[in-house]
């Protein structure tokens, strides 16, 4: 069975109560932070690592990481909230918004979509409107320290109002495209967008909802 067809087959939890409004629906809030990732976490030389801007855009980069620390340097407090039904409230991470990455680097992008490429082979599809919110970030740095390697160190996205899994770990690149085309998981039955609030979760509608696959996995 894939990962969408169990979530799909999980109980739903009742999500009414204290968090209410705060708690997207079906969700479940826990103080942990699991740690979910297919295949292998990176080893970086960090003098050969790069992030690259790449498609559609004006201006195609390739930075370094000391290009990215240069940046003005943002601390965002948010709620986090995986499709597995797990969320988190209050965690803190310190990176460059991608508004201000975008102003930076003077791109100007022509393209409504961006297709977003984390190690290994990892990517996820998102609109550049999404991306443009407000604290959109690409992330160093989570409660005032470097972010763990199995968290995404040295850089990963933090898309606070869509579900985690847009969230790209040990990010690499930005590729502006003309057309949504899916990543990864929306190939395997999720959602193209994933707003939490709505439960756009699946690709397709009608499902029986969860309990926990996360609760089996490792968090710290
Ligand atoms: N490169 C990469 N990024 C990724 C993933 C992945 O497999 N590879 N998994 C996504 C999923 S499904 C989730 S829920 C979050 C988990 O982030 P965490 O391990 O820090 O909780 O990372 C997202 N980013
Ligand atoms: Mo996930």
């Amino acid at each position: 069975m894939n990962k969408a067809d169990r979530i799909k087959k999980m109980r739903v939890p009742n999500a009414k109560g204290a968090h209410e409004g705060r708690l997207p629906p079906g969700q479940v809030l826990t103080e942990k932070f699991p740690i979910l990732h297919e295949g292998d976490i990176p080893d970086y030389d960090m003098t050969k690592w790069t992030l690259k801007v790449s498609g559609k855009v004006n201006k195609k980069i390739t930075l370094s990481y000391d290009d990215l620390l240069k940046m003005p340097q943002t601390d965002v407090l948010c709620d986090i909230h995986c499709v597995t039904r797990w969320s988190k409230f209050d965690t803190t991470f310190t990176g460059v918004l991608f508004k201000d990455f975008v102003k930076e680097l003077g791109i100007e992008p022509e393209s409504k979509f961006v297709m977003l490429y984390g190690d290994f082979d990892y990517t996820s599809n998102i609109e550049l409107k999404d991306l443009m919110m407000d604290n959109v970030l690409l992330a160093h740095s989570y409660e005032g320290k470097p972010l763990t390697d199995k968290h995404g160190w040295p850089l990963r996205l933090i898309v606070p109002h869509l579900y985690f899994w847009k969230s790209v770990k040990w990010l690499r690149g930005f590729e502006f495209v003309d057309v949504n085309a899916p990543g990864f998981w929306e190939q395997n039955g999720f959602h193209l967008r994933g707003d939490p609030y709505t439960e756009e979760r699946f690709s397709e509608e009608g499902y029986e909802m969860p309990e926990d696959e996360w609760t089996k996995k490792e968090y710290d």
